[in-house]
């Protein structure tokens, strides 16, 4: 119900709706009305009311509600449920839960605050509550097992679109799954998936960004930075989530259906803070030395080794 009351509301923001005419569309007393909008207001949403007038809308607060979420995006392709918690130790566990569940492709899970955000290799990933977004995605696609890295260069692209769109600021991508700013960590994508040997169950996107943060703490802080610190004001969080989901959908069905990487590749490229460079290339048996020249159709980061051979890298910890 207050899913349907905010919407309304939204629908006619600043102007008035009067608690009679809420009552009759959603069939509910004009008391349950009263109600929800008192909810709404105590969540941040500023409404005005006015007795024989109704109730206007005339400021919403930047949370990551699910209703707020839902109406927003309401007409995507991809979204099947959002969850959205205050505190959780990690969405992508979280999400792994619901995954082997049954939840469907297009489960989004939010939280405020994550109290054991995990980044790749068991590393601690820090989200505090307010200023950053961390979100899962989970994805059921019919792919093959090795194919599942090309998801994480997909988010990237669609991670470093969003922020600009929203933000204006240069946004590059270090390949294959942190976005920087200005040369330091701003986000970073976890892809887990649950597969047998040649089909895929179930694939988990963690995306963890850094909005609204002013300090880090001091083992980060050379590395980290967010996009207030960048842009100099406070970022939208729903924004960007909203943006995130839209580009995310559109270059992931594009994937889906024609097997093509083209615009994810054409956007990872564009965007690279690792071409050019020369690159470490840290695999469980050996560690390389060689010059990133250039991401192929596949997404795989092509490097020039020292005696001039060729290799391709599908995924791994690659350092400039
Ligand atoms: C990553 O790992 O960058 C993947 C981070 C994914 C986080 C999301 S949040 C939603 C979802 N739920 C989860 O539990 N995780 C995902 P990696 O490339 O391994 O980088 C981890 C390293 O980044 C750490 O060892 C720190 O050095 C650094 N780091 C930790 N927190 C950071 C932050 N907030 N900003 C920038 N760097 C950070």
């Amino acid at each position: 119900m207050k899913k349907e009351i905010l919407e309304i509301l939204k629908n006619n923001k600043n102007s008035f709706i009067s608690g009679e005419e809420l009552s009759n569309k959603l069939g509910v007393t004009r008391t349950a009305i009263w109600k929800y909008i008192n909810i709404l207001k105590e969540e941040g949403y500023k409404i005005e009311s006015i007795s024989r007038k109704g109730y206007k809308l005339v400021e919403e607060p930047d949370i990551l509600s699910r209703e707020e979420l839902l109406i927003e995006l309401k007409l995507s392709r991809f979204v099947d449920d959002i969850y959205y918690f205050d505190k959780v130790d990690s969405t992508n566990s979280f999400a792994k839960k619901l995954a082997l569940e049954g939840a469907k492709e297009g489960t989004i899970i939010l939280s405020n605050e994550q109290t054991g955000g995990r980044g790749r290799l068991g590393r601690v990933w820090i989200s505090p509550p307010c200023s950053s977004i961390s979100m899962s995605l989970i994805l059921k696609p019919s792919i093959r097992p090795w194919d599942a890295a090309k998801i994480t260069e997909i988010t990237a692209a669609a991670v470093a679109i969003a922020i600009e769109k929203v933000t204006n600021l240069d946004v590059n991508i270090k390949w294959p799954n942190d976005i920087i700013i200005q040369n330091k960590k701003v986000c970073g994508i976890l892809t887990e998936m649950g597969a047998e040997l040649d089909n895929i169950n179930y694939v988990i996107v963690g995306i963890g960004i850094n909005v609204n943060i002013d300090e880090f703490p001091d083992e980060i802080k050379e590395v980290a930075t967010s996009l207030k610190k960048v842009a100099g004001k406070e970022i939208s969080r729903k924004e960007i989530v909203i943006n995130i989901v839209r580009e995310f959908e559109k270059l992931y069905y594009n994937f889906i259906e024609t097997g093509s990487l083209k615009e994810t590749v054409e956007i990872c490229k564009r965007k690279s803070a690792t071409l050019g460079k020369t690159v470490k290339i840290i695999n469980k048996s050996e560690t390389i030395i060689a010059e990133a020249v250039d991401i192929n159709d596949e997404g795989e980061l092509l490097v020039r080794k020292e005696n001039g051979e060729i290799i391709s890298v599908i995924s791994g910890e690659v350092s400039v």
